[in-house]
């Protein structure tokens, strides 16, 4: 049987937790004077937690020192850590349940590939961290995604080479960390946004079996 590496990001592919992340780092700029939107916060998709308080510190041309912002990252920690008290399974995005069974069932690896330094809790509270046989998370890696480590770590976890191995991503970030990493970039989310990505759906609902077992094939 092939075996392949099947290495999913966390926020915005597990689960919606990228509206949460949003809702934090708004509160943040809110505060400092800094506009932010929705289209800023694309840029923040799959970028570490200080990476994204230096982007919102740049959109607001805002000088900080390090004890400030040791605090943001602190507070909004805190703020985004509130929105993730409550959450439970009903927070898995559509599609992707269906998908983890079926690699199971069918004796493939799946490793979790995330920025987040919260991804386990988020796997134990949604009830499907029994499913990943490897979990890399912010925690593990010294470089951030648009890098390669956080896949090319996952993939040597699970034994499986780069070129047998597919990341499902939302961020262009990621997109771009699978492909230098030579593995296969499936895109979730907007064509005008992942064009980079190999393949492309909507969301977790428009991936079927069928392509499950050509990438389990080929
Ligand atoms: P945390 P992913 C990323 O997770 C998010 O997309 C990104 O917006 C966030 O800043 C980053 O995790 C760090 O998260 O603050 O929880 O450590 O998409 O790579 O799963
Ligand atoms: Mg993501």
């Amino acid at each position: 049987m092939n075996k392949k590496a099947f290495i999913f990001d966390l926020d915005g592919v597990i689960v919606d937790t990228a509206k949460y992340h949003y809702l934090a780092w708004q509160k943040l700029a809110q505060e400092l004077g800094i506009e932010f939107t929705p289209e800023h916060n694309e840029e923040l998709k799959g970028v570490s937690r200080v990476r994204s308080l230096d982007i919102i510190l740049e959109l607001g041309k805002i000088e900080a020192s390090q004890e400030d912002k040791n605090k943001w990252l602190f507070q909004k920690n805190e703020d985004y850590l509130s929105y993730l008290v409550d959450i439970d399974q009903s927070e898995i995005l559509p599609g992707v349940y269906p998908v983890l069974k079926y690699l199971k069932e069918n004796g493939q690896a799946i490793a979790l590939g995330s920025a987040s330094k919260n991804a386990r809790p988020i796997l134990e509270k949604t009830g499907i961290i029994s499913y990943f046989d490897a979990i890399v998370d912010g925690n593990d890696v010294s470089n951030a995604k648009p890098d390669p480590e956080v896949f090319l770590n996952a993939a040597k976890l699970l034994g499986v080479n780069p070129e047998n191995s597919i990341v499902f991503e939302d961020s262009v970030a990621g997109i771009q960390a699978a492909n230098t990493a030579n593995m296969i970039s499936v895109g979730i989310g907007e064509e005008e946004i992942l064009c980079e990505s190999q393949f492309i759906f909507k969301d977790f609902t428009f991936i079927d079996e069928h392509f499950i077992d050509a990438l389990i094939k080929n």
